[in-house]
């Protein structure tokens, strides 16, 4: 690893009163969660953004709940590794640091919780701008629920609501939707109110989430990227380490 550039990301970190975190599917990659683009993200023959559309629901809702239910067993197998961990306690240890997330998995929420107690717990929970895999709502009253077994065999045994028996959905925000609003609302005034921003796996290419990073910018924060490869954020970084986060991070925050 550059020492330089690990010295120089954890001053430009450590100096700032406050950071906004922004992260992607990379940050999860050492857990076992597949990335979402590229090779890895590959679910059978399907491609994931053809699967995570209303379209492709409205298509074949059996196929999709497929996807998730196969993706939810796979993350509930799946635990937080070191850089969720070491953001936990960083968040937890430091006050001004503001932790925005593209992941529908909750590794970030359970390293939280195995870092800290309840109430220092929910200081480490991200802002989730695409929703999570482990809650469903209803596609007619929006009811929503805990996330259950899912039988995916046939259409009649999806989930369907208790309240109106409407189909369930998952709890995600798929391509072409719009995101929650007071997500990206808490997301971008912390971005615009930060001295730093630490941009830890992800690509950049999915928006309005990687508009988290060009507000901070904007705003005049000073910006640190992690990630083993390139990044549409790279022109934009103060420092780049080039790396897996799950070695980086812990050098950069703990
Ligand atoms: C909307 C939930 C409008 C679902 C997700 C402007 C320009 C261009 C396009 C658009 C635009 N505005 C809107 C669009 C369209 C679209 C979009 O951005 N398309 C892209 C693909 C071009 N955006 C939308 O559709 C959004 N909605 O615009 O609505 C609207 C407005 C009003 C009214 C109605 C509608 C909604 C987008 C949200 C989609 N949902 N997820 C699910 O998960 O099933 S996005 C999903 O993909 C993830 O949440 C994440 O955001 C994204 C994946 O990106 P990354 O996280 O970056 O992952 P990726 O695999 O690409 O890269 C991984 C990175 O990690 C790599 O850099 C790799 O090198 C690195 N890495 C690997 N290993 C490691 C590592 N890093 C560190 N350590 C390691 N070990
Ligand atoms: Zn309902």
């Amino acid at each position: 690893m550059n020492e330089a550039a690990t010295a120089a990301a954890r001053a430009l970190l450590a100096r700032a009163l406050r950071v906004v975190v922004f992260t992607g599917a990379g940050v999860s990659a050492e857990s076992g969660v597949p990335a979402f683009r590229g090779a890895g993200g590959l679910w059978k023959t399907f491609r994931p953004e053809d699967l995570a559309t209303p379209v492709a629901f409205g298509r074949d809702p059996r196929l999709v709940w497929e996807w998730y239910a196969w993706r939810r067993e796979m993350v509930a197998r799946c635990r937080p590794n070191p850089a969720h961990l070491a953001l936990a306690r960083w968040i937890t240890g430091r006050a001004g640091v503001t932790l925005v997330s593209q992941n529908v998995d909750d590794l970030h929420e359970r390293a939280a919780r195995e870092v800290a107690a309840d109430a220092e717990a929910q200081r480490a929970a991200p802002i989730k701008l695409h929703g999570s895999l482990f809650h469903d709502h209803c596609t007619r009253c929006r009811h929503r629920v805990e996330a259950g077994p899912v039988d995916a065999s046939s259409v009649p045994g999806l989930p369907h609501c208790p309240l109106c028996g409407g189909l369930m959905r998952p709890g995600v925000v798929w391509f072409g939707e719009m995101l929650p609003v007071r997500a990206v609302e808490a997301a971008l005034a912390a971005a615009a109110d930060a001295e730093a921003c630490l941009v830890v796996g992800t690509r950049g290419a999915v928006y309005p989430a990687a508009g988290v990073v060009h507000t901070a910018k904007a705003a005049g924060a000073r910006v640190a990227v992690v990630d083993p490869g390139e990044t549409e954020f790279d022109d934009l970084a103060d420092v780049k380490l080039v790396g897996p986060a799950g070695e980086i991070v812990p050098q950069i925050v703990g």
